[in-house]
């Protein structure tokens, strides 16, 4: 098999290049590891910055989105039995949307195939080979049967724990990991959200936050230990303590049946460079956030966002500065990121480590925001999504 581009992973990542890729007359083949339906319904993030939003709009992929998605002016952060409200369209003149990123997947998928597109799902022992070269190649066994895939470049958009990044060479590459010492416990419930936006709650007894899918389904999590036994949180268990760390006078949570549950460590990581000869990483398989400040997915976009032109332009004519560029242009994006990550995990959470100067130190924080429009201001102009490409 020959293709451009052989893409490696179908996640957002991945589909979101095959598919801006087609727009511009550039052929992927994409190798995928699971199955179809494990990919279009794997339940992960759900808020969309405003450029991202957009650009899944602008690129044709937008009709569900645009009818389904919900629309937020604004999130909420609650403290002491106070809300404080983050006016994002006021503060910045963008708002975010809510829209499930299995949706996204399934969405991309479908304008893939319908447009002829590759996906080859299932593929296993996927192998990225002499990237150093003009002729890098994928090898991979499908239906049973070994496969090479020639191609011009490889993108590896195949997640934190794919084979990509660790195909590049240890000593071309550096790692910035931190880990942090708890993680989330998420649940699906079929109840209607109890309140209209996003609200991050901080609690004496740790984070909690309150999200939704639907006008019907909530999306709710609860800061837990990093390797939390799910098995020791029955229904009950997970409902009161959101309710005492989400309550507040007058506030009353909604409950429903709980439809999936799930405990997710918290990691910031990032590989520099983030491309290696003709490999190229993108989203996860480059750089991790812990969730607070909702990037993941987002960051994942504006990668695409980058390699796309520059692949494009490349082909094209062969200018090359756009690829020679695309660690650089994507690190300061990343970076941003990962400072508002940090930075949102750090002010909402409980740290067990704290002294008690820490802690005040963290509340005072937290009050800053409270009382200050700048400092909202600040928050929500990262929230709603810096521009695609610094
Ligand atoms: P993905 O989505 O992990 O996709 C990678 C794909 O590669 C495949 N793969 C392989 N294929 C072939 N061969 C191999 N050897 C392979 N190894 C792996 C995998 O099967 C998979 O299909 O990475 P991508 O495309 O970079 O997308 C990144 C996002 O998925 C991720 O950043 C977000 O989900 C993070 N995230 C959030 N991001 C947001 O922007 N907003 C949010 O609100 C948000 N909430 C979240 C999140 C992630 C969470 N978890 C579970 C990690 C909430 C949670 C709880
Ligand atoms: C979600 O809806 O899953 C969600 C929302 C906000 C976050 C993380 C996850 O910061």
């Amino acid at each position: 098999m020959r293709t451009r581009i052989g893409i490696v992973g179908a996640g957002p990542a991945g589909l979101l290049l095959s598919h801006l890729l087609y727009l511009n007359g550039v052929d992927s083949v994409i190798l995928e590891a699971r199955s179809r339906e494990y990919c279009e319904n794997r339940i992960r993030a759900g808020v969309l910055e405003h450029p991202v939003a957009n650009l899944l709009i602008d690129s044709g992929v937008g009709a569900r989105l645009l009818a389904e998605g919900m629309r937020h002016d604004g999130i909420n952060l609650r403290w002491n039995g106070r809300d404080h409200r983050i006016d994002l369209l006021g503060l910045t003149g963008k708002s975010i949307t809510v829209y499930s990123q299995h949706r996204i997947v399934q969405d991309l998928i479908a304008a893939r195939l319908a447009a002829g597109g590759q996906i080859l799902f299932e593929a296993a022992n996927v192998a990225v080979h002499d990237f150093h070269t003009d002729r890098p190649h994928i090898s991979f066994e499908h239906d049973g049967a070994n496969h090479r895939l020639d191609c011009d470049f490889i993108a590896g958009c195949d997640g934190f724990h794919g084979i990509c990044r660790e195909a590049i060479p240890a000593t071309d590459r550096v790692a910035f990991d931190k880990g942090h010492p708890f993680g989330w416990l998420g649940i699906l419930a079929d109840a209607a959200p109890a309140s209209h936006e996003v609200t991050y709650a901080r609690h004496d007894n740790g984070f909690a936050l309150l999200s939704m899918r639907s006008p019907t389904v909530s999306r709710l999590y609860l800061q837990c230990a990093p390797d939390e036994d799910i098995g020791q949180w029955s229904d009950a268990r997970i409902w009161a303590e959101l309710r005492t760390r989400l309550g507040r006078g007058g506030f009353g949570l909604n409950e429903g049946p709980i439809t999936q549950k799930g405990v997710t460590p918290m990691r910031s990581f990032v590989c520099e460079p983030m491309q290696s000869g003709r490999l190229f990483l993108l989203g996860d398989a480059a750089h991790i956030v812990p969730p607070t400040g909702a990037k993941g997915l987002n960051l994942a976009a504006a990668d695409v966002a980058v390699l796309t032109p520059a692949l494009v332009a490349y082909l094209r004519t062969g200018a090359a500065e756009g690829l020679e560029d695309y660690t650089k242009t994507c690190l300061r994006r990343v970076w941003k990121a990962q400072r508002f990550s940090w930075w949102m995990t750090s002010i909402l959470h409980r740290f067990d480590t704290d002294t008690p100067f820490e802690r005040r130190v963290r509340l005072a924080e937290l009050d800053t925001v409270f009382g200050s429009e700048k400092a909202s201001a600040a928050l929500a102009e990262n929230y709603v999504g810096l521009p695609l490409i610094l």
